[in-house]
């Protein structure tokens, strides 16, 4: 920053704090962890001489640093009325990053006109990890844009910019956390206690290695290199997911069949035909129209003959107590015949609470749903991070993830994804189909779970070989 931008941006410290943009005390922050100062920016909009000052100074971060951009988007929500008041004030292009495309009309997931090839400079208020920056440049980049530089307000100094530089992004900011803490110690408005408690804070919270966690971007990881095999020998894995890891590197298979037929005698006969090509046999038991007990046995059999586990995609989503009696009882008594079953974490930790005083005692397995595969699915970001952490302090029953890409590195979980077609871009009811090759090398997730790309085929078992090789193809390649 050059110096004659200091003291405005020492001006603005203070007019932050004053707005209580800037707050000093104990807050507990989306990702579970108590910072000692909080930053909402949001309050700014009301302020428009403060909004149009940090407009200002963001504009002259960029011309300082140089760059060259065609257009500029905020990262939503907060950042999209400073993007707004630099392009007025500018005449620059602006452009607006959906969260999530329309149902109707033109689907875009990036609002305004640009030609692919342009550069897009990206404006944030506050980088943490950097990953919501990362979220919009991803979704720019789809799109053809090139995202070189991102300018923010403030960096809070946790390894926002290291982790933006692994993206080739270049990040620049008006002020730091320690600068602002400095120029309110100067004025009076902190003292040495505060100004110490959140340097040491800083230092302990760097997200740069956390983040590599992060599946914020699907990139090659440790985890994904490693073959199934060498996975289920991990210390922590869970008695299940070895069994299965060990099952899929035998059998030479990560196809998950979902067996969503509505009668017995099918789901039967497509156990024992596609039994062979399958690791998992996924069921929806509560549309057959003839299920009893006796057929549960038979597919049990089936499993074992075949080598497969059976998974009842139940997606449990109550508290504790309810799932425990739909999971153990009821007519479908699903504990006793299935291996894995998978619940939302929406109620909280009770749901896998519940469902683990059931299945525990009979060495059962639970994934929870981090992801889905259905359109405007409100499972993303923060609530996705906030499932892989309840998974990881359950891990003696939680085992991985219905997902769309990898979400964590541990090599014990086990990611599984729906939404597999090889000629389908999706269904008239909002299921969107990714490749093979997609969801297992470019999302590393391990396990395909494929239906109707099966189930509608003339030859069900060609289909399922198909499946299969494509798979198990896309794994080998991952693992070169
Ligand atoms: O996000 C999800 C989660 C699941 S478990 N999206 C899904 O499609 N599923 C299930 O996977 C869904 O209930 C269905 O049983 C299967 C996909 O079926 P297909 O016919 O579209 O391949």
């Amino acid at each position: 920053m050059s110096s004659n931008m200091q003291p405005l941006v020492d001006d603005l410290a203070v007019q932050l704090y004053e707005v209580q943009a800037v707050k000093f005390g104990s807050y507990l922050l989306k990702s579970g962890i108590t910072s000692p100062v909080y930053f909402d920016l949001r309050v700014i909009i009301s302020h428009p001489v403060l909004l149009t000052q940090v407009a200002n100074l963001v504009f002259q971060t960029a011309v300082q640093a140089g760059v060259d951009y065609s257009s500029i988007c905020g990262v939503p929500y907060t950042a999209l009325p400073i993007a707004s008041v630099i392009c007025c004030n500018n005449l620059i292009p602006m452009l607006i990053r959906r969260k999530e495309a329309k149902d109707y009309g033109t689907k875009r997931l990036v609002e305004g006109s640009f030609n692919p090839g342009e550069s897009c400079l990206i404006i944030e208020d506050v980088i943490t990890s950097g990953s919501s920056i990362l979220e919009t440049a991803a979704v720019l980049q789809k799109e053809g844009l090139k995202v070189t530089d991102a300018i923010v307000l403030l960096d809070r100094e946790q390894g926002g910019a290291a982790n933006l530089k692994k993206e080739g992004i270049r990040l620049h900011s008006v002020c730091t956390l320690s600068s602002i803490l400095e120029i309110l110690y100067q004025r009076g408005k902190t003292d040495k206690a505060l100004v110490n408690a959140v340097k040491t804070f800083i230092q302990e919270n760097n997200t740069a290695l956390a983040f590599d966690q992060n599946s914020v971007i699907a990139k090659k990881t440790e985890c994904e290199g490693l073959s199934f095999g060498a996975r289920a020998e991990s210390a922590t894995i869970h008695p299940l997911a070895a069994r299965l890891l060990h099952l899929m590197e035998k059998k030479q298979t990560n196809l998950c069949l979902s067996a969503d037929v509505t009668n017995s005698k099918e789901l039967l006969q497509l156990a024992d035909s596609v039994g062979p090509e399958i690791c998992v046999l996924k069921t929806h038991v509560d549309i057959l129209e003839d299920f009893n007990l006796e057929v549960a046995k038979k597919l049990r059999q089936l499993a074992d003959e075949h080598e497969f586990l059976i998974f009842e995609d139940r997606k449990f989503a109550d508290i504790g107590n309810t799932v425990k009696h739909q999971y153990e009882g009821g007519m479908y008594r699903i504990a006793s015949w299935a291996d894995i079953v998978n619940a939302h974490a929406v109620p909280g930790s009770g749901v896998v609470k519940g469902l683990r005083e059931v299945g525990l005692p009979l060495n059962r397995g639970c994934l929870l749903i981090a992801e889905m595969s259905s359109q405007n699915s409100l499972a993303t970001g923060d609530y996705t991070k906030a499932v892989v952490t309840m998974g990881e302090e359950y891990a003696d029953f939680v085992f991985g993830f219905i997902t769309g890409s990898r979400v964590t590195n541990k090599p014990e979980f086990i990611h599984m994804t729906p939404g597999v077609h090889m000629h389908a871009e999706g269904d008239n009811l909002g299921q969107q189909y990714l490749s093979p090759e997609d969801v297992i090398h470019k999302k590393g997730s391990d396990i395909i779970i494929v239906g109707r790309g099966i189930l509608m085929a003339s030859n069900k078992v060609d289909a399922a070989k198909m499946y299969r090789k494509a798979g198990w193809e896309a794994y080998l390649g991952r693992l070169s």
